[in-house]
């Protein structure tokens, strides 16, 4: 496998950081796609960072986009960059679309332009499911998205379906339910749970506001996920993969095994609902079915919702209390 040439976008990311580390185990030479910010912020990539090309770009500069494919000549490239929180693509709709959709599309036209032969994953969402009366869903459900986010991806995975009909191109998308870890965002529901419980262990907060408690999600761990991608790139032909484990839980329940992994009694003493954290409109209830996955890629994920619950709250507490 040594040799072989990968260009990520979105590298900082959640995603974009735990695939540069598998990457590199597997010994590729690993570029990122690192937008232009006053104060970056890399502090997911601290373990690789002396082991990656650094490109200059952003999906919303064309020439960035030819000049990073011509210098990276990929062999495998994963578009993982995006706007990609949902309440916020209700705030920012235009610069969502421009990041998300068109953004995609810009990179499908840089790799055609300048690495033909390249494979190109891209990081589809369960959010294109969205408001779906089906249950669990596969790749054969229709899409019926519910946020600008949600619309951007849909634009963003019929692009690719249409390079791959329309020039041959090797392009496959990853339609990956909620998946989150350590390095999730701070603003993203398990995250801002995990952190606020440990804040309250350790007597920083007394509470934590959220929106719905009844929305039900389909968690699963982020390096699990970033292995799916990776083997849907070693796939002999390109095609489409949903990535879930199959089990949904609610905000609530999700809360309940965060308080209950860090000892708290009484979780709904700290927990307060503001409809401020309500989006215009909502996606209820997502549960997927990868068993094409498992049957044409052999993969499964390996970490379950309570394990899940438990190593974040626990990654959480650590850096609070100063040992993580
Ligand atoms: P993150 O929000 O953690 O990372 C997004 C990345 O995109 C960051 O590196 C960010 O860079 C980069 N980015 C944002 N805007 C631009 C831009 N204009 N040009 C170039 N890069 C940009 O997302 P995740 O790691 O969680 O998700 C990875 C991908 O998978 C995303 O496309 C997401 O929409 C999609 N996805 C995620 C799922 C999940 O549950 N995590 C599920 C399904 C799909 P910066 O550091 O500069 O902000
Ligand atoms: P989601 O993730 O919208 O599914 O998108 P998020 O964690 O933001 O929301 C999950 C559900 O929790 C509800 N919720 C809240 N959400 C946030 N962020 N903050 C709150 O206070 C809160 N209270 C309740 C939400 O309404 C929602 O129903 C994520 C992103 O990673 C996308 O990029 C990705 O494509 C999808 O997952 C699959």
């Amino acid at each position: 496998m040594t040799g072989r040439r990968a260009f990520i976008t979105g590298v900082t990311g959640q995603d974009g950081s735990y695939l540069a580390e598998l990457l590199l185990k597997k010994g590729y030479e690993v570029y990122g796609l690192i937008r232009r910010q006053s104060n970056p912020n890399m502090s997911n990539l601290s373990s690789v960072r002396g082991q990656l090309h650094i490109l200059d770009g952003d999906l919303t500069d064309q020439s960035s986009l030819d000049h990073a494919i011509e210098v990276a000549k990929p062999d495998e490239v994963y578009n993982l960059g995006a706007q990609s929180f949902v309440a916020t693509s209700f705030a920012q709709p235009v610069l969502t679309g421009e990041v998300t959709g068109l953004g995609t599309l810009r990179l499908l036209e840089a790799v055609h332009s300048h690495a033909p032969a390249a494979k190109f994953y891209q990081a589809s969402s369960s959010e294109m499911f969205g408001h779906t009366d089906r249950e669990p869903q596969d790749e054969t459900t229709p899409f019926h998205p519910r946020s600008p986010y949600g619309v951007a991806k849909v634009y963003a995975y019929w692009a690719c379906v249409n390079f791959r009909e329309a020039y041959s191109m090797y392009v496959s998308n990853g339609i990956l339910f909620n998946h989150e870890s350590p390095r999730r965002g701070l603003e993203f529901v398990t995250r801002k749970i995990t952190d606020g419980v440990a804040r309250i262990a350790v007597g920083q907060a007394d509470a934590i506001t959220l929106g719905t408690l009844d929305a039900r999600r389909d968690w699963g761990y982020s390096p699990d996920y970033v292995d799916l991608m990776w083997r849907t790139l070693q796939h002999n032909e390109p095609g489409d993969f949903v990535g879930a484990t199959g089990e949904a839980h609610t905000v609530r329940e999700f809360l309940q095994e965060a308080f209950r992994a860090a000892g708290i009694a009484d979780w709904e003493k700290h927990v307060k609902v503001d409809p401020r954290f309500n989006r215009p409109s909502e996606v209820y209830a997502l549960r997927g079915n990868a068993s094409k996955a498992k049957r044409v890629l052999g993969w499964e994920p390996t970490v379950r919702f309570e394990e899940l619950v438990r190593l974040m709250v626990k990654a959480d507490l650590d850096r609070l209390s100063g040992g993580g």
